[in-house]
């Protein structure tokens, strides 16, 4: 695979290389998971779609904040990183109240330490967006943890500085998303520092892997909202009685045409390039 590239890390979808000393290859590949599990279908392009939106979000959000992005590879899948130092912890935002931040907003009345009013509903748009760190699991599901916990482990002032970067970031690409048809409910930043201890967004950012994607036009608070896009997969497994333990099921054609065209659809919705465009030209979304 990649020239002379040692392999550092697998994800659940995504392969993580070293080029040299200061530098990392980070590789999206077409695997996709649902409720947890990765499904033995690819959906093609899916990789290109998720490092081309990444790289779009990061050229779009550098005068928030530094990122690690140096270049995006001609095969639109992989990208050249600054290796960083990272921070132990999941910088959540979250602009709607879903997934753990609903369970734990019915169990106390609020997520990681901010009191939210009462009556909110699953899905409810929150009066502002919060950050909910939380820590790294090495197995199992990341832990949601109050905003001391998160301040302990990378310390007060880079607390701060996580906080209000992340904060500003999911406003920033919220809002463009909204414009497009797209409700980003939530979403997940990786920091890190590089060699000036400077303060570095890392990983991917934005995409639907780290981020719940809803359709605006189908968004009503009060349950649950379809996945932007993976619900035809969701739904193909749900009416299989699948118990989700691996191995998850093989996805039908016609799951993984609708599938792909929504991928596509959300990469053309927020960057506003035809996705023929950036396979012949992947350097188009840095500009
Ligand atoms: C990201 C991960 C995997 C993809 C390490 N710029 C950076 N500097 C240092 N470390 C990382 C990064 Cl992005 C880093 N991960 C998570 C694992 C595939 C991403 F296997 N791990």
């Amino acid at each position: 695979m990649p020239e002379a590239a040692v392999h550092v890390a697998s994800g659940k979808v995504r392969e993580l290389y070293a080029l040299d000393d200061d530098r990392l290859l980070l590789v999206a590949s077409d695997r996709i998971s649902t409720f947890d599990v990765v499904l033995p279908t690819e959906i093609p392009d899916k990789g290109r779609v998720l490092t081309g939106l990444a790289a779009f979000w990061f050229a779009r959000t550098r005068g928030i904040c530094a990122n690690h992005l140096l270049a995006v590879r001609p095969d639109g899948r992989s990208t050249e990183c600054r290796r960083l130092e990272m921070l132990p912890i999941e910088c959540v935002v979250r602009g709607y109240l879903s997934g753990s931040g609903w369970k734990d907003y019915t169990a106390t009345g609020s997520v990681c330490g901010h009191m939210l009013p009462a009556g909110l509903t699953e899905s409810s748009e929150l009066p502002e967006p919060i950050f909910t760190p939380a820590t790294k699991a090495t197995t199992g599901h990341d832990e949601n943890i109050d905003r001391d916990t998160a301040a302990e482990l990378v310390g007060p002032e880079l607390f701060d500085a996580v906080e209000r970067a992340s904060i500003a970031l999911y406003r920033f690409a919220a809002q463009h998303a909204r414009e497009r048809g797209i409700v980003i409910a939530d979403t997940k930043f990786e920091f890190g520092l590089d060699e000036e201890r400077r303060l570095v967004l890392g990983d991917e950012a934005l995409t639907p892997d780290s981020s719940r994607f809803w359709p605006a036009d189908e968004y009503r608070a009060g349950g649950p909202q379809p996945s932007f896009d993976k619900q035809y997969a969701r739904d193909y497994c749900e009416s299989l009685g699948w118990d989700k333990t691996e191995p998850g099921p093989e996805l039908p054609d016609a799951v993984v045409a609708g599938t792909h065209a929504r991928y596509v659809e959300a990469f053309e919705r927020l960057t506003e390039i035809d996705f023929d465009d950036y396979l012949a030209d992947p350097e188009l979304v840095l500009r």
